[in-house]
Order: structure tokens, then sequence, then C-alpha cells
């Protein structure tokens, strides 16, 4: 057989599970045909192929996949970055008008091109960390015409590439200040406005929302997941981030794709998302950045069986991070995940969150979503910070980025 793409003298982590730690074959190709992996196995001079790239022993994993980003939107939140170091709090902001509130009269008052420009440039930068795919939420908009123009703007950079985006409807991020005084009436306007808008024009692959103090309660997420799944979408949740609002239970009693965050979630909360398969997404970029005092309680994940996917939550607020890597850094460093969980995180359950099979591990049939990396060690991509180790990314077989060629 001749592969359109053969890449030789591999170490491989394919991440596929119950075998050797990181699925890692040494002394191995990938066959890329069509798009697809057509072959993973020991390197055989008898292979043959239009393009042969010989890597020199060097890494290469399942292009790396971020399950959980707000790269959509207008302006920043430098200065509130400073007011925070200068004493005050996250909530305090948000109760002040300022926190998401602040970006989505940015959003709202940005072009659409701004807006495109912007986040395509947040892609390029995730690139450099070998990010092949990255999930898209809308929430700064927070009114009809700007949440679907969030949404329009996701869809269309994954049209134009080079990476896979995955959009999420997350409407239910912040009370619009139009609301303020009756939320009730926006939350029923997400369900029978927004939600059936955005089915119709295929604009979301999956309905998110932020249960929390300063956002929405259980009654009113409970109605917008039960619209959502109505409409044939499944939901995923910001789920206890700033305190204990039973965000886990509430996500696993919906069969929640994922539940983000979980820094406050209670053990039965994280039992439930283990019986129903609901993916925890862990995003230690938002925790560092916000000082947050409580760490996601990884021993009972691990204990219950919660797969555990990283995220960088890319966004202008709580994480400004857009290094999928150093999230990966952050996992290990601060919530002590192991080197392969966290690349366990950025890959195979980090396609799960997103409820994507043909992505994620290294194996025949499976899109040729790859990344090279400048190590023969998969522990390294958790170990080094800063280091610019991504020498190449492949998507769906097409080459998307090579180190050095990028300006
Ligand atoms: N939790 C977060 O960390 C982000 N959204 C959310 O629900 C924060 C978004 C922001 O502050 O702009
Ligand atoms: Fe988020």
């Amino acid at each position: 057989m001749t592969y359109d793409l053969l890449i030789t003298q591999a170490t491989v982590a394919t991440m596929q599970p119950d075998g050797l730690p990181y699925g890692l074959i040494r002394d191995a190709s990938i066959g890329i045909t069509d798009g697809l992996i057509s072959y993973v196995g020991p390197n055989d001079p008898a292979l043959s192929a239009a393009i042969e790239r010989d890597v020199g022993g060097r890494l290469v994993t399942p292009a790396l996949i971020d399950c959980h980003t707000h790269i959509v939107f207008g302006g920043t939140r430098i200065g509130e970055f400073e007011d925070r170091l200068a004493g005050k709090s996250y909530a305090d902001l948000a109760a002040e008008g300022g926190g998401i509130v602040s970006t989505v009269g940015a959003t709202r008052a940005a072009t659409d091109i701004a807006l495109f420009d912007g986040a395509a440039e947040r892609m390029g930068w995730m690139l450099r960390s070998g990010v092949g795919t990255i999930e898209i939420k809308s929430g700064y908009g927070l009114n009809h015409r700007d949440e679907l123009r969030i949404l329009r703007t996701a869809r269309q950079l994954g049209h134009v590439g080079p990476q896979r985006v995955v959009t999420s409807l997350l409407a239910a991020h912040a009370v619009p200040p139009e609301h303020r005084d009756d939320p009730d009436h926006y939350v029923a306007e997400i369900c029978q406005e927004l939600i059936p808008q955005v089915v119709e024009e295929g604009l979301a692959d999956s309905v998110d929302a932020f249960c929390e103090g300063i956002a929405f309660s259980n009654a009113q997420v409970r109605e917008v997941f039960t619209a959502a799944q109505e409409a044939g979408l499944p939901v995923r949740l910001h789920a206890d981030q700033l305190t204990d609002g039973q965000g886990a239970a509430l996500a696993a009693e919906f069969g929640a794709l994922s539940a983000d965050h979980l820094e406050h979630a209670n053990e039965e909360g994280l039992r439930a998302m283990g019986r129903a398969g609901t993916i925890a997404v862990l995003i230690p970029g938002a925790s560092v950045f916000l000082d947050e005092a409580n760490l996601p309680n990884i021993q009972a994940m691990r204990r219950f069986g919660v797969p555990m996917a990283v995220s960088t939550d890319l966004n202008p607020g709580t994480s400004p991070l857009a290094s999928l890597q150093a999230a990966m850094w952050l996992a290990t460093a601060r919530f002590r995940l192991t080197p392969e969980e966290s690349l366990a995180g950025t890959t195979r359950n980090a396609a799960a969150a997103l409820g994507l099979a043909d992505t994620g591990t290294i194996q025949p049939g499976l899109r040729a979503d790859l990344a090279l990396w400048a190590t023969t060690d998969p522990a390294a991509l958790a170990y080094w910070l800063g280091a610019p180790l991504c020498e190449a990314v492949w998507i769906a077989g097409v080459s998307a980025y090579e180190a050095g060629n990028d300006d």
C-alpha cells in the first residue's frame, strides 16, 4: 500500500488505553491515507508513501484537543486583572457590573471582522502548542443577535481552519444587564427562542451553562438543559467553580458530556458523574489566575472512575492562557495529575468530553490529527513550561503547522 504520508522513526504515544503507559510504541511509523490513519506499527522498509517524513525518534501524539474555550470576544480585561491584584475578588467585580458583563459590552460593540480576527489570532497561538481541535463557546453576547453572531463566527473559524472547531451555546453564562431584574425571562428566551434558532441554523454542537451564585441557579440550568435535550443537543456545565452549587450532580443527572471546573464539587456529585460517564474537565489556568484555594478532588475522581480532561478555558476574565501544553504543566503542578493523565486529558478524554469518536488517539480509522514534539519522552510535555516543543501539527492528514515557518 502506498500512503499519502508516512511518518517514520517515531516514538508514538497512541494514547490507547489498556496497554503500555501512553500506549507507547517506539521505532514506529504512521501511515496516512485520505486524511485518516491507515497504519500504526513498526518501521518497515517495505512501507511506501508519496511523502515520507523521518522524525528521528521524536514523539508523535494525537494533536491536542482544547475542549473548553471562550475565544470569541471583544476587548480584554487587563484593568480588572490589575484590580484583582490590588485586592478585589472576581465575585466583587461581577457584582459591580464588571466581569463577564464587561466583556459582553465590548463583544456587542465589536464588528464581525474584529471578532473573527481576534479569535483567529488566538487559534494561531493555540496551534503552536499542538492543538488541532478547539471547542468554542458563545456567552459574551447574551442576546439573540450577539449569541448567534459569536456562534456564526466560531463556525466560520472552523471552515477557514486550520483547526477543527466544535461549538457550544453558552447563552446562560451571565444574566445580561437588561434582564438583571428578571433573569427568568432571559432563561425563557434562551429556551424558547435561542435554542430553536441555533438548532435551525446548525450553529451549536452542545449547550453549556454557568451554574453559580453569580450566574444561574440549579432550577434555571435545569430549564435550559431540558430545552436543549428536547431540541436534540447534548449538554455540559460550568459546575462548582466558585462554590458548591450541586453542579456535578446536576450534570450527571442530565447525562452531560462534561462538567467543568469542579473545584468545589462534593463527593456525591463526583460519584454520580462516574456512574453517568460525565467527563471532568479540569481548568488549572483559572484556578491559578483566580488564586482559588479549593482544588478539584482528583483522588475522588480517580476512585469513582471519572475520566479527566484538561483545558485552557481561554477567556479574557479568568484564564488568559493560550497554550494547552502549559495547561498540562499547570494540571500536574497545581492539581497533581500525572503527566500521563495530563496528556490523556488533552487527547483521549478531551475527545470524549466533546463527544468525538474519530480523534484523540492514534489508531487506524481515526482522523490523522497528529502533533510532533521536540522530545522522545511523553512526560516532557507536562514537564517543560514555556518551551516551544511543538514542531508540527497535521489535521486530517494535512500539514497545519511547521515550527519555524510560522511568521
Ligand atoms: N467560568 C469561567 O471561568 C469563565 N466563564 C465561566 O463561566 C469566566 C469568563 C469571564 O470571566 O469572562
Ligand atoms: Fe469557561
